[in-house]
């Protein structure tokens, strides 16, 4: 049945997902064909409001004309180069993009995970020849539950069951500690050989657990205080996501890049960057970093075919200008408190919710049943027919994190649907 959304209807689009395509995914049932800013609509021409907002990559909202106009002007003029050649495009986004997060240099990959990967290598390479340990003997200090994406390096030091088996033997040279710890981190540092520590500044996947105040700036300086590089993945709470430009600032909020604003300050020596630093347009990831470290790469030993083409740097930098034109931040900021303050009404009259947490537009609630139930799903399906749609992370927790151009009335219709589905659900 064909529809002015789609040539097909969703029951034969999910058909053919499941003859033609690898089972990696198990999605929640809805076929979408159409998005623009914070609506999306299904294959029969149904309205949600997208609640997930592709994990965080559709910050700037669906199809924005502005970073559209991007991509279709270079794709339509020159598409890809590879870095063969030079191109009249990457020396401007690299200019562009290390200034306004305030890094010396750019290393320009394709997704998040490869960006991850970049760092690590970055790290290593610094520790053998700048900090100088012996070859082969570095060990990267990383945190229990975290998620750095799906590549089997950083599968190594995943304690997800489910991202490792079967996928071994795995890489070695990790350390794991509690996320929020900052003694288990000192504890970790007088280890020998330690090249740096790899932090979500909020674990997204493990269910938007914000850490204390003050946790990661104590972590910036005890990496400094030990000659350890403090590597920031910024992939999921980058690009404003939770209030501010990047979630290292800290409990500044100030909304910008505000490294030099503010005394909660924090400055990763690697910043990770992905998603929505191309508004989700578009496969763009970045890892910045000072000449010290960046400089440890010599041509010919890392990059990636797509890494910095003239379309991503075109697309990045339209999306970037976006979140500044339209103040995400800032927006992401006061939505994210009204938010969580209309979510703790909900919580105060149901037993079916037990928490809120997060920060900015990124938040997460607790469902008041055991990790291995399905309510946490059922609630998405039922939310799912009442327009809006979400999707829970581990077990019980359902994450909830619309584009940050939502308006304070498109929030409070969000808020409703979620509030009648809860008070309507039945287990
Ligand atoms: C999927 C999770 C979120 C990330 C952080 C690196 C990456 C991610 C902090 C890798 C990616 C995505 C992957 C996506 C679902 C989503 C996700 F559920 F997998 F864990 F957001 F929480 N660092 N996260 O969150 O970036 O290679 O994907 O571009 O795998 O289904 P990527």
């Amino acid at each position: 049945m064909e529809t002015t959304f789609s040539k097909i209807s969703s029951k034969e689009a999910i058909a053919l997902e499941d003859k033609y395509g690898a089972h990696n995914y198990h999605p929640l049932p809805v076929v979408l064909a159409k998005g623009e800013g914070v609506n999306v609509w299904d294959a029969e021409g149904k309205h949600y409001y997208d609640f997930l907002s592709a994990y965080s990559a559709v910050n700037q909202g669906h199809s924005h004309p502005k970073i559209v106009k991007a991509l279709v002007d270079q794709a339509s003029t020159l598409g890809l180069t590879s870095r063969a050649f030079h191109n009249n495009v990457l020396g401007e986004y690299e200019e562009y993009i290390t200034s306004y997060f305030g890094f010396d240099k750019v290393l320009p990959m394709n997704t998040g995970a490869e960006a991850v990967e970049t760092a690590l290598k970055l790290c290593r390479k610094w520790a053998y020849e700048v900090k100088g340990l012996k070859e082969n003997t570095a060990k990267i200090i990383v945190c229990e539950n975290n998620f750095h994406g799906r590549t089997t390096t950083v599968i190594s030091f995943s304690n997800d069951p489910v991202a490792r088996k079967n996928f071994g033997p795995y890489t070695p040279g990790f350390i794991k500690i509690p996320y929020n710890d900052v003694d288990a981190l000192a504890e970790a540092l007088k280890e020998d050989n330690i090249a740096g520590f790899l932090v979500e500044p909020i674990q997204g996947e493990a269910g938007v657990y914000v850490p204390d105040a003050g946790y990661l700036e104590a972590c910036q300086k005890l990496c400094k205080e030990n000659n350890v590089l403090f590597i920031a993945d910024e992939v999921q709470t980058g690009i404003a996501r939770t209030g501010a430009l990047l979630a290292v600032c800290g409990d500044c909020n100030c909304g910008t890049s505000c490294q030099k604003q503010s005394d909660t300050y924090v400055t990763p020596d690697i910043l990770i960057l992905g998603k929505a630093v191309s508004g989700g347009m578009y496969p763009v990831s970045a890892v910045l970093a000072n000449n010290e470290i960046m400089n440890v790469i010599r041509p010919g030993e890392h990059g990636s075919t797509f890494g910095g083409n003239p379309t991503a740097a075109k697309v990045a930098m339209a999306a970037l200008e976006v979140v500044k034109d339209e103040d995400l931040a800032a927006n992401a900021r006061t939505l994210g408190n009204l938010f969580r303050a209309e979510m703790e009404k909900i919580i105060a009259k149901s037993d079916l919710v037990s928490a809120v947490r997060g920060r900015g537009l990124l938040n997460a609630i607790l469902i008041n049943d055991t990790e291995d139930s399905s309510t946490a799903w059922d609630i998405c399906m039922a939310l799912r027919d009442n327009g809006l749609l979400a999707k829970p992370t581990h077990g019980n927790i359902i994450r909830f994190a619309p584009p940050l151009v939502m308006t304070k009335e498109q929030l409070m219709e969000c808020v409703a649907i979620i509030d009648k589905t809860l008070s309507e659900f039945k287990k």
